[in-house]
C-alpha cells in the first residue's frame, strides 16, 4: 500500500523524493566520514565509502529502479577497465547492428553506450526506451545494490590494485575540488590502504562480487583487466556467450572477434575524435573530459610511481584480504 494514499501520483513521487532527501541529509549528518579524493568527505554507508552524490544515487536506485530479467550489469571498482568493457560488451552484443567501419562507437564513444547507475538524479530516468537486453554500469559493491539488481547478471572486471590506485589518483587529482589542497600520492596511498576511497575499500568491493560469483557462477562473469589485455579474443567470446549471443562459426570465419578487439583497443578508442574533445556528464553535477578516460592503458604503470615499500604493503594487504577466498590478483601481474 502506498504511504501517500490521498495524493495524486506525481505528488506521491515528489513526497517519496522528499523522504529520500531527508534521509540523505540525515545520513550525511550521522554516518562516519573521512577525507575524500575529489570532494571534501566520503561517508561510510553499509561498509563502503561513498561521496554524497553517489550515496543519494544509491538511495534513488533502491526506491525507483525497476529491473528486467534480461538486464546485464557491468560492475567494477573505479579505474579497473569500465570504459574498455563498455565498448567490448556493447560492440559484442550489437555486432549485427553496426558495421565496423562506421560504428556507433566511432561517433559517440564508449561512455554513452550504456547508463551509469551511480549518478542518477531526480526525476529518475525509467530506461524503458532502451533495447533489451539493457546494459547498465555501476561502481557500487554488490552488497550495496537493491535486490532487484544484485540478483541479476553481471560482468565484473577487476585490476591489480596498484594500477587502480595510480590511475585513480591521477584521475581524481584532475577532478579534485579547487578549494581543497592537492592530494599527494603519499596521502592517497594511505587512504587507499585504509580502504578510504570512493566505492572502497577496494578489496571488499572485489570480494563482494567474487563471493557472489562463487555462489552463482552462471550469473557473474568475473574478469581481470590483465586477462582482457593478454587474451582479448578469449574474453570477447566469453562475453558473447554470457550475454546470450555466442559466436557462430560463420562469424569466426569472417573474423568478427578480431574486428571487435580492434575497434575497442586502447589506441583506437583514444584516437577517436569524440574521445579527444568534449565532456561526459554524470548526473547533473559531475562533468569529466572524455580524454581523461584514456591515459596509458598498461599493466604495471604503478612501477613508475610506487616505492618497493609501498608495493610490498599493498601486496601484503591483498594477500591478507583474499586469503582463503580462492581469488588471487597476483598471478596476473
Ligand atoms: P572509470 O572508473 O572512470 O570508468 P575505467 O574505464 O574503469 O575508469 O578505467 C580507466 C583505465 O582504463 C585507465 O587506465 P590507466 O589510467 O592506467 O591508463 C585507462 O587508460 C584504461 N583504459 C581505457 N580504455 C582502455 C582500453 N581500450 N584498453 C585498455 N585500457 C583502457
Amino acid at each position: 500500500m502506498s504511504s501517500f494514499p490521498s495524493l495524486p501520483e506525481s505528488e506521491q513521487q515528489d513526497a517519496k523524493y522528499q523522504n529520500i532527501c531527508n534521509n540523505h541529509r540525515h545520513l550525511l549528518e550521522t554516518l562516519p566520514k573521512a577525507n575524500g579524493w575529489r570532494n571534501r568527505h566520503l561517508y561510510n554507508y553499509n561498509g563502503f565509502w561513498l561521496s554524497p552524490i553517489v550515496l543519494k544515487a544509491n538511495l534513488l536506485l533502491h526506491t525507483y529502479f525497476k529491473s528486467h530479467p534480461t538486464d546485464i550489469f557491468l560492475a567494477s571498482f573505479m579505474k579497473s577497465g569500465t570504459t574498455w568493457l563498455k565498448a567490448l560488451m556493447f560492440s559484442t552484443l550489437n555486432r549485427h547492428r553496426y558495421n565496423f567501419f562506421n560504428h556507433y562507437l566511432h561517433k559517440h564513444g564508449p561512455q554513452s553506450t550504456f547508463p551509469f547507475l551511480d549518478a542518477e538524479s531526480y526525476p529518475i530516468t525509467d530506461f524503458t526506451t532502451l533495447s533489451h537486453p539493457r546494459l547498465f554500469a555501476t561502481h557500487s559493491a554488490h552488497t550495496l545494490l537493491p535486490p532487484c539488481i544484485s540478483s541479476g547478471k553481471f560482468v565484473y572486471v577487476c585490476r591489480d590494485p596498484k594500477d587502480v590506485l595510480i590511475s585513480k589518483w591521477l584521475f581524481m587529482s584532475k577532478l579534485r575540488a579547487k578549494d581543497l589542497p592537492t592530494l599527494s600520492l603519499d596521502v592517497a596511498f594511505e587512504l587507499f590502504c585504509l580502504g578510504v576511497s570512493e566505492f572502497g575499500p577496494f578489496w571488499e568491493h572485489v570480494l563482494s562480487y567474487w563471493r557472489a560469483s562463487l555462489e552463482s557462477p552462471e550469473k557473474i562473469l568475473f574478469l581481470k583487466y590483465e586477462e582482457v589485455k593478454k587474451q582479448p579474443e578469449v574474453v570477447v567470446r566469453k562475453l558473447a556467450a554470457f550475454m546470450g549471443k555466442p559466436l557462430t562459426s560463420e562469424e569466426d570465419e569472417k573474423g568478427v572477434v578480431g574486428e571487435i578487439v580492434k575497434l575497442c583497443s586502447f589506441e583506437s578508442l583514444r584516437n577517436l575524435e569524440v574521445n579527444k574533445k568534449g565532456v561526459e556528464k554524470f548526473g547533473k553535477l559531475v562533468e569529466i573530459e572524455k580524454r581523461d578516460f584514456f591515459r596509458k592503458g598498461e599493466i604495471g604503470d604503478w612501477k613508475n610511481y610506487l616505492s618497493d615499500e609501498m608495493k610490498e604493503r599493498i601486496d601484503g594487504i591483498t594477500d591478507d584480504k583474499f586469503r582463503g577466498s580462492g581469488l588471487s590478483l597476483r598471478e596476473t601481474v
